[in-house]
């Protein structure tokens, strides 16, 4: 089975997959590679992709646009409520806390979870690929900012289980890229050299990323990574937006920003006129006719302008390079060359400030809108990627009590996002050792392959009854702590957000303890790969202790329950036979339409020879009956009264129809068997 490789963008989203020795992005039914990360809900049916794009001015309280960000998040969180003000849709709080969409579908009011809406677009994006490729499609890669957190991550994880998708992995975008380039890479220096170094950026609509990585023939390694979760090309819009508002505010009198259509419409000739800007330096006119208030606008802007007004924007593309060439410990002179991808870095002024940092120009060797979707398409080829997750890591602590382990990220700072917990896991049945002893408790913790932290396994090792040796289990690489158990506290687990990976960093179960002690090394950053799990190994002293499997709970933080999962999973299910339901309706509205314009034609053209005055006039009068009925009674009947209309009118049409055909087959029939003879 094909695996395709999804970018889930925040305004654009591409799917890519791997076959007859190439890489192929997938066009949609409007043959358009892009399909736009946009929903939209009506009274009968839902639009996904570029069918609900067109109707982001005509359905703004319906339509969904710029959710991606929305993921893993509390209603309160402070990025949503600043989203929220400038949404032309509704958001509203969701009983667990997360955010909903809410919208009119169905002639009913209701609120759709991130992950249903996530889910709609994930399925169309299935469905795209389901009849490029002519078979069924499940698994796939999709792709996540590199800066994506844990509950961020879960989110997008059951957004695909809602849309019937099989996630293999999610893929950092800023990995994609990189595969993505080496993959084409013929001339990379060999196992043995000096690796290539190349920095990767990713300027799209929502978010800057940056990287730099080390290549050689076949491996390649994330040295470092950088972001900014708060810049990208829909900033750029809404300077420009800004600016519009304030001119159109004294020109005309206008408080564009109270009117949701008009705002929309601004956003999108400016847009329009940012691209536009992008290849051409002069004076360009924005015009929108009947804007607001039955009034036309009009106004103009130029490269220049729209440079000054982007000042403070284009003031955040240095910090990133600076950082990734500070964590790698790299001089510019050790670059071999700068790729661009994403939307926005198309813009002159931001190949600027990038190729000013380097003193170097900039190299368009990837495709800028399809890299993403390509390098996830690319996660099972033989390029060894060498960054932080997957991994795993053993501790161990000494317990006479069960005891609760919390997880958290390091540095809340480095994450654009408020809450530093991941969650709390909940080690179970502990008890003292036969002698009164602490038992040692080894606990596994894991980053799986999608950059999602969780306790694999906790198994206590128990001492027996056996005079002598007392010897405990060998320990190599893991870190161990001691800690005389006091009930009520809470162990902790940091987790680094790093190369927007986890990298683990253990602190002794409990800071204030004086007698923890530390064995090994709290340095975890593995290559790539599990480290060996010491828990399954042989105990080597002579049956002495035996390890047995403890029950872990988990409580994640922002984790939806699989019930709650399985639920969208269901609706998503009854939307689609609606939608297909609805598109079945249609399509037996149309045929009768056709029919009636169709042999309208006809009766005064081919067939005319074949009917009788009398015959024509009735079926004229019929046709026209029948088209009367489709504006009005006819307008919106169940797909049986059409078939039956359909019916209906052809009873009459078929015996002309056949007095046509045979006049016209006869003929031919004869020639063809004259020229067999
Ligand atoms: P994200 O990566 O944040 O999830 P995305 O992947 O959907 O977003 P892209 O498709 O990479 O984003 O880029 C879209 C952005 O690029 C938009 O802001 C768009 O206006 C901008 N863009 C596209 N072409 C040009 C151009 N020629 N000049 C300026 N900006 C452009
Ligand atoms: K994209
Ligand atoms: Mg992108």
């Amino acid at each position: 089975m094909s695996v395709v490789g999804i970018d889930l963008g925040f305004l654009n989203c591409y799917v890519a997959v791997a076959r007859s020795g190439g890489i192929e992005t997938i066009a949609n039914e409007y043959s358009d590679r892009c399909t736009p990360a946009c929903v939209s809900l009506g009274s009968k049916t839902r639009a996904i992709g570029n069918a609900a794009k067109s109707q982001i001015v005509t359905n703004v309280k319906n339509t969904l646009h710029g959710f991606k960000k929305m993921h893993g998040r509390a209603f309160d969180d402070p990025y949503i409520q600043g989203e929220r003000v400038k949404l032309p849709y509704e958001l509203q709080k969701m009983p667990n806390g997360s955010v909903g969409l809410k919208v009119r579908y169905l002639d009913e009011e209701r609120p759709f979870a991130i992950e249903q809406v996530t889910g709609m677009l994930l399925a169309k994006l299935k469905e795209t690929s389901e009849s490029a490729l002519k078979k069924p499609v499940a698994d796939c890669v999709i792709s996540v900012p590199s800066f994506f957190t844990d509950a961020e991550r879960r989110s997008v994880m059951a957004a695909a289980q809602v849309a019937g998708l099989n996630c293999l992995r999610l893929m950092n975008e800023t990995t994609a890229v990189a595969l993505a380039y080496g993959i084409y890479k013929q001339d990379l220096p060999a196992l043995e050299e000096k690796p290539r170094n190349i920095v990767f950026v990713d300027m799209g609509h929502s978010a800057y990323q940056v990287s730099v990585c080390a290549f050689n023939k076949g491996k390649l390694k994330i040295l470092a990574t950088a972001f900014d979760p708060f810049l990208g090309g829909r900033n750029f819009d809404e300077a420009l937006v800004d600016y519009f508002c304030g001119e159109f505010r004294t020109k005309y009198k206008l408080n564009v920003k109270e009117n949701a259509r008009a705002l929309l419409r601004l956003y999108q000739e400016s847009e329009k006129l940012k691209k536009l800007m992008s290849a051409n330096a002069s004076d360009l006119p924005l015009n929108i006719e009947c804007f607001m208030d039955d009034l036309d606008v009009s106004s103009k802007m130029n490269r220049a302008q729209f440079e000054q007004l982007c000042a403070p924007l284009l003031a955040k593309v240095e910090p990133p390079l600076r950082t990734i060439m500070d964590q790698a410990k790299l001089q510019r002179e050790d670059i071999s060359s700068i790729e661009i991808v994403g939307g926005a870095t198309r813009i002159p002024a931001v190949k600027e400030q990038i190729s000013r940092f380097f003193y170097k120009d900039i190299s368009t060797t990837l495709n800028a809108d399809e890299a993403v979707a390509r390098g996830c398409a690319l996660q099972h080829t033989l390029l060894e990627i060498n960054h932080a997750a997957p991994f795993s890591k053993v501790i161990t602590f000494h317990k006479k009590e069960p005891f609760d382990l919390e997880a958290y990220y390091t540095h809340p700072n480095e994450i654009p996002y408020p809450e530093p917990r991941i969650g709390r896991f909940a080690i179970q049945n502990v008890g003292p050792q036969y002698d009164g002893d602490n038992s040692k408790v080894k606990v596994k913790v894991r980053v799986n392959v999608h950059g999602i932290f969780s306790v694999a396994n906790a198994s206590v090792i128990e001492k027996q009854n056996v005079e002598g040796d007392h010897s405990d289990v060998p320990m190599d690489t893991e870190s161990s702590c001691k800690n005389q158990g006091k009930d009520d506290e809470l162990d902790k687990m940091q987790v680094d957000q790093e190369e927007g990976n986890h990298k683990s960093q253990t602190e002794q179960p409990s800071q204030a303890d004086e007698e923890s002690e530390q064995h090994g090394g709290t340095e975890t950053k593995t290559a790539s790969g599990d480290k060996p799990d010491h828990l399954a190994q042989p105990v080597k002293a002579k049956a002495k202790i035996k390890s047995i499997e403890l029950p872990i709970q988990a409580s994640l933080y922002k984790q939806l329950g699989q019930d709650l999962i399985n639920s969208y999973i269901e609706n998503e299910g009854k939307m689609m036979m609606q939608d297909k339901l609805e598109k079945e309706r249609n399509d037996a509205k149309n045929a009768v339409e056709e029919y009636v314009y169709d042999f309208r034609d006809k009766l005064c053209g081919v067939f005319e020879k074949f009917v009788t005055e009398e015959e024509s006039s009735k079926l004229s009068l019929m046709l026209e009956d029948t088209e009367n009925w489709l504006y009005e009674d006819g307008e919106d009947q169940s797909k049986q009264v059409y078939m039956d209309k359909l019916q209906e009118l052809r009873k009459f049409g078929q015996p002309i129809q056949e007095r046509f055909m045979e006049h016209e087959e006869r003929p031919k029939a004869l020639n063809d068997l004259g020229k067999k003879v």
